[in-house]
């Protein structure tokens, strides 16, 4: 493991109550359980501290997946709230953004996946478009409210005959990011791939030619810079899931 999670915990204390607060779990996420988790950054030996965090992490997960409901919508706000530019985050700096040449650029398809034909981005383009003003949630301890555009997940899921009885929707990326999606959060109706920010051409900080957004998830959930969607029934993890955050990561 390269992060430890002992670590993690202690650094994220404050925001892992925050978000915990925030979020719709709150309403089944005991306080007994939140002190038992902060509990663990204080005293605890970390092979200790791992096992019940691996074991609290897995609850979430069920816990969290039995309460997400298909019809849940994420808060939308209104375009005075847009900040643009938006901000950049990614696992390296702003001098190493990924550029991503519009003319080169195949969006490739694998797995349980009818249609496995690659996308342009003037293909892409020529789909039906829906926008939405949400508010990205990152684990850092930051959000912004943002407006993007672009394909709902599942109209193209659907148009390329993708097996919606798999469990997981992966996405690799133009730099060594990955993440996963379970089904029901790939299909949500506000899921997008979002080839806008603000009505206009996604910048390549935030993740041109397109990146997933899944405003009912936290930001390190929101692939940029998508160069593969696959769809599979093992468990896929991710770039931050791999090193501890909880895969499920509602907002
Ligand atoms: N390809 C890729 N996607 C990524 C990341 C990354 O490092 N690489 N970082 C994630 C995290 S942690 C956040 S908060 C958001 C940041 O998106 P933004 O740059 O548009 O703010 O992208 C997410 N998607
Ligand atoms: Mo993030």
């Amino acid at each position: 493991m390269l992060v430890n999670r002992k670590t993690l915990i202690v650094e994220n204390k404050q925001l892992l109550i925050d978000v915990q607060r925030r979020s719709f779990m709150k309403q089944t996420l005991s306080l007994g359980a939140l002190m038992m988790l902060t509990g663990c950054a204080d005293g605890y030996e970390p092979e200790f501290a791992d096992d019940v965090l691996d074991k609290m992490s897995s609850w979430n997960d069920r816990a969290q997946a039995w309460l997400f409901s298909s019809n849940r919508l994420a808060p939308t706000y209104t375009q005075a709230d847009v900040v643009d530019p938006f901000r950049f985050n990614a696992y390296y700096g702003v001098d190493e953004v990924r550029t991503v040449d519009e003319a080169t650029y195949k969006l490739e398809l694998s797995g349980m996946i009818a249609k496995k034909d690659s996308w342009t981005l003037d293909q892409l383009r020529a789909l039906p478009q829906e926008a939405a003003i949400t508010r990205h949630i990152c684990v850092e301890g930051w959000s912004m409210i943002g407006k993007w555009g672009g394909v709902p997940l599942k109209t193209f899921l659907e148009m390329v005959g993708a097996d919606m009885t798999a469990k997981y929707v992966g996405f690799k990326c133009a730099d060594d990011y990955w993440t996963s999606l379970d089904m029901p959060s790939a299909l949500h109706p506000q899921t997008i791939m979002a080839l806008t920010f603000n009505d206009k051409v996604l910048p390549k900080e935030n993740g041109f030619p397109f990146k997933v957004r899944v405003p009912t998830k936290l930001g390190f959930k929101n692939p940029k810079h998508v160069t593969e969607i696959f769809v599979t029934n093992d468990y896929p993890g991710g770039y931050w899931e791999d090193k501890g955050y909880n895969w499920f990561s509602g907002s």
